[in-house]
């Protein structure tokens, strides 16, 4: 496959979303409070806190808004964001996910970390909270499928609990796995009475360690200032926003450091559709049809034209130079 030179565009529309000082006074903010909260306060209460008035999401005003080929583009109304949704452990319809998660109990929610790390541990989410930062991020989101959203995120950057882990020198690549637990994702028992299912459950995703690291990388815990609903992956996801959505592998319940390059559960399902990358590339077609161009829900229904890396080429390119864009995907 031929691919064109990528045109480096000045400022990533997708940043502007959330101008950086904003982001950083926010930061700063949030570590204070989280400081001040840590010794007595459970998670409930800190997502209350972001989720304040005072603070972190709100609607965007006008000026945020960015701009894409005449398009005016602001967060997904946040209805949407949580009734149209890829969940396949619940259903391989938009709306299963949240029609079939009501009652999902995300909390206690252990996770395990393994593999290549100086020593493997367990730790409940809301513990793992309390050591990291929160932040809100406002990033786009491009589905496979060629449709897209913008979500405000809360979370914290990966690269931390990178950090508090300690990876070996041994590692590098990082694999998730999302809770196996037929009774509470029916679709991980079977589909149709039977007993097998499209996807081969638990559901994995992986990223090189360096992408692990990046800065725009996160776990998130929620969104639109509250905490993540079971359909958009409670009570912990990851978020990788210049990479296709499948790549954001909800319910994690365990992360492991690897030497060598897992196979992720869509690669495995799918290798000519799918790849271990996932990089969003406008030039690199699905082979059942084109990704130059994406659907913007909730937006009115037009369409605009997809951004190499989702927008975030001036961020993250380098981390690929050299390597053929054709098997990025
Ligand atoms: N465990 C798990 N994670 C998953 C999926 C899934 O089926 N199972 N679907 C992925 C796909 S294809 C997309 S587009 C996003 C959708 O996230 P959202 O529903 O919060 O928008 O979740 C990703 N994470
Ligand atoms: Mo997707």
């Amino acid at each position: 496959m031929e691919i064109k030179n990528y045109k480096n565009t000045s400022k990533q529309e997708c940043q502007n979303i959330t101008p950086e000082e904003l982001f950083y006074q926010r930061r700063k903010f949030l570590k204070l409070g989280i400081g001040s909260l840590v010794a007595t306060a459970s998670v409930e209460q800190l997502l209350a806190q972001i989720g304040g008035e005072s603070f972190m999401y709100r609607a965007m005003s006008k000026e945020e808004m960015i701009k894409i080929n005449g398009q005016m583009l602001t967060n997904t109304p946040e209805e949407i964001a949580t009734s149209y949704n890829n969940f396949y452990e619940f259903g391989y319809s938009k709306s299963d996910p949240k029609d079939k998660s009501k009652g999902f109990q995300a909390r206690p929610w252990e996770i395990s970390i393994e593999g290549e790390v100086e020593k493997p541990f367990k730790i409940l989410v809301d513990g793992l909270l309390k050591k990291m930062s929160l932040v809100e991020k406002v990033y786009c989101f491009r589905c496979v499928e060629a449709w897209s959203m913008v979500i405000p995120w809360i979370g914290f950057e990966l690269r931390e609990l990178i950090d508090y882990v300690k990876p070996t020198k041994e590692a590098k690549f990082v694999r998730f796995t999302t809770l196996y637990d037929p009774k509470r994702f029916p679709m991980q028992g079977g589909f149709l009475g039977l007993n097998t299912s499209f996807l081969d459950f638990p559901y994995q995703e992986s990223l090189r360690l360096d992408e692990a690291n990046h800065p725009l990388t996160m776990l998130a815990v929620g969104m639109y200032g509250k905490k993540l609903l079971p359909q958009n992956g409670a009570p912990i996801r990851l978020v990788v926003p210049w990479k296709y959505g499948y790549k954001m592998i909800k319910s994690i319940s365990k992360i492991e450091f690897l030497k060598e390059q897992p196979i992720s559960t869509w690669e495995k399902e799918n290798p000519k559709e799918y790849g271990f990358y996932g990089n969003v590339d406008p030039q690199v077609s699905h082979p059942r049809w084109s990704q130059a161009s994406e659907r913007v829900i909730g937006q009115g229904g037009g369409r605009t034209p997809t951004l190499y890396l989702n927008g975030y080429a001036k961020e993250v390119e380098h981390l690929y130079v050299g390597l053929d864009r054709a098997k990025l995907y």
